[in-house]
């Protein structure tokens, strides 16, 4: 049971995003002074025996091996969706319909059709729902927001945005969920291209307006994954069908006039999380690196860019960390994401970005696969 200031939180789902958030539910109010306070109630997955280690290993209180069990529970008004993408809508709506607030990982849904009933449960839902692109939460992304809405760039002109990682360029790799259309949804245009599109949006306060699109999958076949489909699963003797693509590529315009180009590629080799983006502006320039996550880069014209060390308390979360200078690192942006939804559940504000937001998200990807399927120059992302 829940006490004035204790909220109960149920987590469906115990791999690298489980592991992520579970550190975030953990430490939040160890750093942050908040109204609400996270309880690790119980923790869904459905191998018992695997549920049960996770949940030691992490802190979580209990377990159940079936969601739904989870979602009825009087001990968790939070449920956090850290499953594959094929079982996001039917969690967040059944729980959102069962009056509880829902965090869920990126992207929103498989589709649009799934994303459009997430947002529709949402709209009249007493809960709270959030869709969790956590980069948005790593200071340097958040300075970077403030620094265009103090219009220090000017207009913006340019969006040059990259997401490059490499671990699947060996293709002895495994077929593991990521690379199954019907567990994902789509490749590296769903999972990290999601990113970048929401960071774009983020920082400039424009959206995608329109799209031109190139997809690839460079390796067709794959072997099977042994018993964990996860990033680190084995492989088998069998091989089977990639049913997404390993790399995306389009061009777009924003809704403010920018010209953007977006890249989200698998086979970047000797990237690994290299989530890039440049804005230029009128006035001004910037530019991020999350392979060097602390730094930002900013020009005022003229001389090139000077490097800005996001790492002083008043930057954006840096005060509740270490003393200046000491850096964080990707678990941060977690508990960044986890901090500002209880804020806005305390509150009773909507936490961002919403599914709506999610949505829209949604619809570029599905505007991109268009564009590249059928060839059109330019493919307009519906509303
Ligand atoms: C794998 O591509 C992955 O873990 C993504 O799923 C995450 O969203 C991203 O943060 C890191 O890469």
């Amino acid at each position: 049971m829940s006490d004035k200031t204790t909220i109960g939180v149920g987590m469906v789902g115990y791999a690298f995003m489980g592991r992520v958030h579970s550190q975030a539910w953990r430490s939040v109010g160890a750093f942050f002074d908040l109204p609400l306070t996270p309880r690790m109630a119980v923790l869904a997955g459905r191998s018992k025996e695997r549920t049960e280690a996770a949940a030691a290993q992490m802190g979580w209180d209990a377990v159940e091996t079936d969601w739904r069990e989870l979602v009825k529970r009087d001990d968790v008004q939070i449920v956090d969706i850290c499953t594959p993408g094929d079982s996001h809508a039917e969690i967040a709506i059944a729980a959102l319909e069962a009056g509880k607030h829902v965090i869920c990982e990126k992207p929103l849904a498989n589709t649009v059709a799934e994303a459009e009933a997430m947002v529709r449960a949402a709209a009249t839902a007493s809960g709270k729902s959030m869709v969790a692109f956590n980069y948005r939460r790593v200071p340097a992304v958040a300075l970077a927001r403030r620094f265009v809405e103090e219009g220090r760039l000017g207009e913006i002109r340019h969006v040059r945005a990259q997401y490059l990682q490499d671990w699947i360029v060996d293709p002895e790799f495994p077929l593991v969920w990521r690379l199954q259309k019907d567990k994902a949804g789509a490749g590296a245009l769903g999972d990290i291209g999601s990113h970048i599109v929401d960071a774009a949006e983020f920082i400039t306060g424009q959206h995608v307006a329109g799209v031109s699109g190139l997809t690839e999958t460079f390796i067709k076949e794959r072997p099977l994954a042994g018993e964990s489909a996860g990033l680190g699963a084995s492989r088998t003797e069998q091989t089977g069908e990639v049913t997404v693509d390993d790399a995306a590529l389009f061009i777009g315009r924003m809704s403010g006039g920018a010209l953007a180009s977006f890249e989200a590629t698998r086979f970047a080799t000797g990237r690994k999380n290299a989530m890039r983006i440049e804005i230029n502006g009128q006035l001004g320039s910037l530019a991020f690196d999350f392979e060097a996550m602390n730094e930002l880069w900013l020009s005022s014209g003229g001389g090139g860019f000077e490097r800005i060390l996001v790492t002083e308390p008043d930057h954006p979360y840096v005060g509740a960390w270490w003393p200046p200078g000491h850096g964080l690192g990707y678990e941060h942006t977690f508990t960044h994401e986890i901090k500002d939804f209880l804020e806005a559940l305390a509150t009773g504000t909507d936490p961002s970005p919403t599914f709506a937001d999610g949505l829209r998200v949604q619809r570029v990807l599905e505007a991109v696969e268009r564009s590249a399927a059928d060839g059109s120059r330019y493919t307009n992302v519906e509303d």
